[in-house]
């Protein structure tokens, strides 16, 4: 499929002069969830975002940032990130001819986010201090220095990410009752929202955060953030009310989850459905279990969860929480015994 701008281009913010710059993003799987469907008693679809050319969703609003940036001849960029927008911003610059250097908050980025940053030609600042800490920096140094900001407080980024919406839409041929999402700096959120209200239809926003990083629980910044989920461990969202909006005016709800229950619906992803997200991606999911479980999310709805980024982003979690390996002596006796567990087998 071509890339989001050539497919919605009477809906975004580009005209014939704007230069793309593309991946071909978009157009990713909407997955009936039936083991969780059963388990829930609703209709659940998982939005599969990591399918996106760089693993996450950012592509979606980088396609349109980074051309507009070359269009307004931008030569360097910046951007603080938990790590996906990062790795987006390196591909699409790199892909641009734009300088970027990314600002990170220090060992608090997953491994692969970071591979994807370093190996894209980024200058990569690790900050010592956390995600907010960073933001802050970063849109003290543009400021001083004629960059681009790539962050989602970037309107380009809203634009290009609405699309999901769109894609949503499109897939399913209908409107689902609510659509399930975690909440890190509120910027998805808030284009979703969008997406669906030039669309003229308005399903229920459910935002996931994570119980130690959830200041869209209380409208106020939460000191010193912290969750498993690294992608979503910000305390001072950049987006804080429009996500607060558009939790209220969709007749939303808000849940924050302790990281059990999200590494619990991270499993459970991975194992009955065989979609591998990210930890912070599967926050979606553990939100929609509380919100069916408090009576919330009634039997038979139909719910869309996103998951935002692709499970490879994070690889050591996914090996603390996974199978253990099982060791195991090259013959075919002690194969057979430790390959099938003593279980018996039938053909
Ligand atoms: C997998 O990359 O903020 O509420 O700097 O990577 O729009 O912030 C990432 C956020 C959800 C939250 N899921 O989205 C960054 C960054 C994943 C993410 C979110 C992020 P927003």
């Amino acid at each position: 499929m071509p890339g989001l701008i050539e497919r919605y281009r009477d809906r975004l913010p580009v005209t014939e002069r704007t230069p793309v710059v593309t991946l071909d993003e978009g157009s990713t799987p909407l997955l009936p969830a039936r083991r969780i469907s059963a388990l829930v008693g609703a209709d659940v679809y998982l939005k599969y975002e990591g399918a996106n050319p760089t693993g996450s969703f950012k592509d979606r609003g980088m396609t349109v940032a980074v051309s507009k940036a070359l269009e307004d001849g931008a030569t360097a960029a910046v951007c603080a990130s938990t790590g996906n927008t990062s790795a987006s911003a390196a591909a699409y610059c790199g892909r641009a001819g734009i300088r970027l250097a990314v600002v990170l908050p220090e060992g608090a980025i997953a491994r692969g986010k970071l591979a994807q940053a370093q190996i894209c030609g980024a200058r990569v600042v690790a900050v010592q201090g956390d995600f907010d800490e960073a933001l802050r920096l970063v849109r003290e140094l543009v400021e001083r220095r004629p960059l681009a900001l790539l962050n989602s407080v970037n309107p380009h980024r809203l634009e290009g990410q609405k699309t999901a919406a769109f894609e949503v839409l499109e897939q399913l041929g209908g409107t689902p009752d609510w659509v399930a999402l975690p909440v890190g700096n509120g910027g998805n959120i808030s284009a979703y929202w969008k997406g669906f209200r030039e669309s003229g239809v308005a399903p229920r926003m459910l935002a996931g955060q994570a119980e130690g990083a959830a200041p869209l629980v209380t409208g106020r910044p939460v000191p010193s953030p912290h969750t498993v989920a690294t992608a979503i461990r910000i305390g001072n969202p950049a987006r804080l009310d429009e996500a607060s909006a558009a939790v209220r005016d969709s007749g939303g709800a808000v849940r924050a989850l302790p990281d059990d229950r999200i590494l619990s619906a991270y499993r459970l992803l991975a194992q009955e459905e065989g979609v591998f997200c990210e930890p912070a991606s599967a926050t979606s999911v553990a939100a929609l279990i509380e919100a069916v479980a408090d009576g919330l999310v009634t039997r038979g709805s139909t719910v869309v969860c996103v998951l935002t980024g692709h499970g490879l982003k994070d690889p050591d979690i996914a090996g603390a929480e996974g199978a253990e390996i099982v060791r195991c002596p090259p013959d075919v006796e002690s194969l057979e015994q430790l390959a099938l567990g003593g279980e018996p087998v039938h053909a």
